[in-house]
């Protein structure tokens, strides 16, 4: 396939050229077997006699089947639910200063990447709108080698070591007896290793916020989570912490809807990026810095080799320096994102790792992990994982080396094949792990500056605005709702107490229990038989910061438009005809999808007798797949839609999830016969007769939880 598909000319990249040799495209061409043999019959064996039994002779029959016998690859042990795509990232500034990075210095650089998305509980095939951290992994393929920023959407991770990973993700996944629940952390095992792991509260706090279920993966922030070292060409380094803020807005969904959603597309965030880069609506996300002195290392309240810490905006303002465009889908999803293959140690001189004991864990697993994934040490040489840069070693063999390296010597030093290839020095581009001075006692334990478990979630918590306060308390009920011992139930309640007493009280109220004063045995569950228990209990609460704006959706919720935001317009035969130009005419300027939800498929006429395509007929979507609704008026119309039970539901959910709704003429006696009809007058996101503007510009607010106490009321 070419790859001029999707709009995006070949050669854009280097990473396209070089992915156009392996692309092949069977436009005009012969069925052959794999050794390009043409085939005249796909679809009868080789048989002895024409009722007889077949033949071992079947070369092809046996091939294909052969083939695909073989097909699958294991899903990746987390993550294995992930969409991905292609696309560039541009340099705002150099920063010279702080790193030797090209990719940080060259501006004139379009640096290649290819960035995927994922849940991490659930697998292959689990439904896209799970409660979950996303991960967000992007692959560069600067001129100087590959450097793979593997994050996610949360700022902290679970856990502070990574000898705590397997039992982490073997207490998420499904139960090992009965296989249940997929793509669910709400379940016994969890919550037994949560409420014993006071470390995992923070990150847990955010999944429990709307966070944990975005609108959409382009409306998702990105984190490095761990510290890392940027080194200049004097070798001075600097702590460094990545973000990615996406130019569309941090939007999420409630959970109500993303129930919904699960089951009535469960593709519906790969379906969204593929659509919205189809479209040529390119997601962006621009890369800030958190950079903070080396000498500084010790200045804060919280340990920056802890990835279970942010380090607050307003104590470390990002400096953003770049921006990342996704702008081409990839041609084959086997081919490209289940084989890409992310490694944090894949990086390029100027970026380094810091001592975070989670991040050290990660460097050895990923490289681990590819080896029974993709099964060969050749995994680097499959066309996505390809460099650009040039590559030359004595690594040799193996299974599937593609490569054909010529010569006589594989080993170093050597004079037979030339001393080649050749060492380089630090000043000619080799990379050389950073100096640091270390000096210290071998020792199996944690740094008691790690011990803080509940400041930071209290923080997060605090700032948080009210509705997505709501939210998070919604979602502890329904979790912890979902697990059946009670003593799990009220530790995890204890601990909830100590990011916050009222949020633990309205929790307990929700299950009906009582929040305890204390639970038995320390809780924080010894991780060491020799470790001094007690030593390790969480100090009290710190307060560094009243608040941190940053950590509310809301601080980056303004959108530059409503660009891909999908209309449904709710309309029948006879539907006015100037009232719906006038409306979809401003939507589809300002690049939102509309889409005729009509009570059949196939067309519908309007008021001047034009046939309209309709995207769907009621009985065959739902409200949910939709950021907003118009009725245009016409009473013909407006009747057919009153016979639909299903329209009132749509309306109803529409205004129940805080959604903009606009009506124009007769469209009203629609609100009119659903509960929205007795709330409208003062909600400042329904609009009656002609407000496209305002229309607009409620969808870009995306929603308006000024309703939530109301849209309580529905029952839909
Ligand atoms: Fe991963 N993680 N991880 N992880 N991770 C994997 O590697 C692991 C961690 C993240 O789209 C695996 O290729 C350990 C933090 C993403 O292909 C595996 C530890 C962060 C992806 C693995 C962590 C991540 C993975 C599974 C604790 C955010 C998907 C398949 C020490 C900063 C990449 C694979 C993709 C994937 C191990 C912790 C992000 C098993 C041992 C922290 C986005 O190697």
């Amino acid at each position: 396939m070419s790859a001029k598909d999707n709009g995006v000319p070949s050669g854009q990249s280097a990473k396209q050229d070089q992915l156009d040799q392996f692309r092949s495209d069977a436009t005009d061409q012969p069925m052959t077997t794999n050794m390009g043999l043409k085939v005249n019959d796909a679809g009868n064996s080789l048989k002895a006699g024409i009722r007889g039994g077949t033949l071992l002779e079947d070369f092809w029959l046996r091939e294909k089947i052969n083939h695909f016998d073989h097909e699958r690859i294991p899903e990746r042990i987390v993550h294995a639910r992930g969409s991905a795509a292609h696309g560039v990232f541009e340099l705002y500034e150099a920063i010279p200063q702080f790193t030797k990075a090209g990719i940080f210095n060259d501006v004139g650089r379009k640096t290649p990447v290819f960035t995927r998305f994922s849940t991490v509980a659930g697998s292959k095939g689990s439904p896209d709108l799970a409660r979950d951290v996303r991960g967000f992994a992007v692959k560069f393929y600067t001129e100087e080698g590959v450097w793979d920023l593997v994050g996610n959407d949360i700022p902290v991770f679970f856990i502070q070591d990574a000898m705590k990973f397997p039992d982490l993700i073997h207490s998420v996944k499904p139960e090992p007896d009965r296989e249940i629940p997929q793509a669910q952390s709400a379940h016994d095992t969890f919550y037994d290793w949560v409420s014993l792991t006071p470390e995992a509260l923070h990150n847990h706090i955010w999944v429990m916020s709307d966070r944990g279920i975005p609108r959409s993966l382009r409306m998702m922030q990105g984190f490095g989570i761990h510290t890392f070292r940027m080194i200049n060409d004097e070798g001075v380094a600097h702590f460094v912490r990545f973000h990615w803020n996406p130019v569309q807005g941090t939007h999420s969904v409630t959970w109500d809807e993303a129930v919904k959603i699960n089951g009535a597309d469960p593709d519906f965030h790969r379906r969204d990026l593929w659509d919205a880069i189809d479209a040529g609506q390119f997601p962006e996300w621009e890369l800030g810095l958190q950079i903070i002195p080396e000498e500084d290392e010790h200045k804060f309240d919280f340990d920056l080799l802890d990835a279970t810490k942010l380090i607050p905006e307003e104590m470390v303002p990002l400096q953003v320096v770049g921006k990342m465009t996704l702008n081409r889908n990839p041609d084959n999803f086997f081919a490209e994102t289940e084989q890409v293959a992310f490694l944090p140690t894949h990086l390029v001189p100027g970026l380094d790792f810091s001592n975070d004991p989670l991040l050290q864990g990660r460097l050895f697993s990923y490289r681990d992990t590819q080896l029974s994934r993709l099964g060969s040490v050749n995994f680097e040489q499959i066309p996505i994982n390809r460099t650009l840069a040039p590559n030359h070693n004595d690594q040799r063999d193996g299974h599937m080396q593609m490569s054909v390296p010529k010569g006589k010597t594989a080993y170093f030093p050597n004079t037979l094949g030339g001393g080649c290839p050749f060492l380089t020095s630090q000043k000619e581009g080799a990379f050389e792990s950073y100096t640091e001075r270390i000096d210290g006692n071998k020792i199996r334990a944690r740094s008691e500056s790690f011990v803080d478990y509940y400041s930071q979630p209290a923080l997060f918590y605090r700032s948080l605005t009210d509705w997505e306060k709501a939210h998070t308390a919604d979602a502890y009920t329904f979790e912890l709702g979902k697990c059946t011992y009670p003593h799990v139930q009220k530790r995890m309640l204890y601990q909830i107490s100590q990011i916050d007493e009222a949020l633990a009280q309205q929790v307990a109220e929700g299950l009906g229990l009582e929040v305890p004063d204390s639970v038995d045995g320390p809780v924080n569950q010894a991780i060491s038989a020799d470790a001094d228990v007690e030593k390790m209990q969480p100090p009290k609460k710190k307060i560094y910061l009243d608040k941190s704006d940053a950590l509310s959706l809301t601080f980056r919720m303004g959108s530059k438009g409503i660009a891909t935001r999908q209309i449904a317009v709710l309309a029948a035969d006879g539907f006015d005809a100037e009232d719906f130009t006038a409306m979809t005419d401003k939507l589809k300027a300002e690049n939102a999808v509309v889409k005729i939800v009509a009570p059949h498929g196939g067309t519908i006429t309007c008021s001047k007798g034009h046939d309209h395509e309709v995207f769907s007929g009621i009985m065959m979507t739902e409200s949910v797949l939709f950021d907003a609704v118009y009725i245009p008026g016409g009473k013909k119309s407006v009747d057919a839609l009153l016979k639909k039970a299903k329209y009132k539901k749509f309306v109803d959910e529409a205004f129940m999830h805080c959604k903009a709704i606009a009506v124009d003429g007769e469209g009203i006696q629609l609100l009119k016969a659903t509960h929205v009809g007795e709330y409208m007058d003062d909600d400042k996101a329904v609009f009656v007769d002609g407000k496209p503007q305002a229309f607009v510009d409620a969808i870009a607010q995306h929603r308006n939880y000024d309703r939530m106490e109301v849209a309580k009321m529905v029952p839909a």
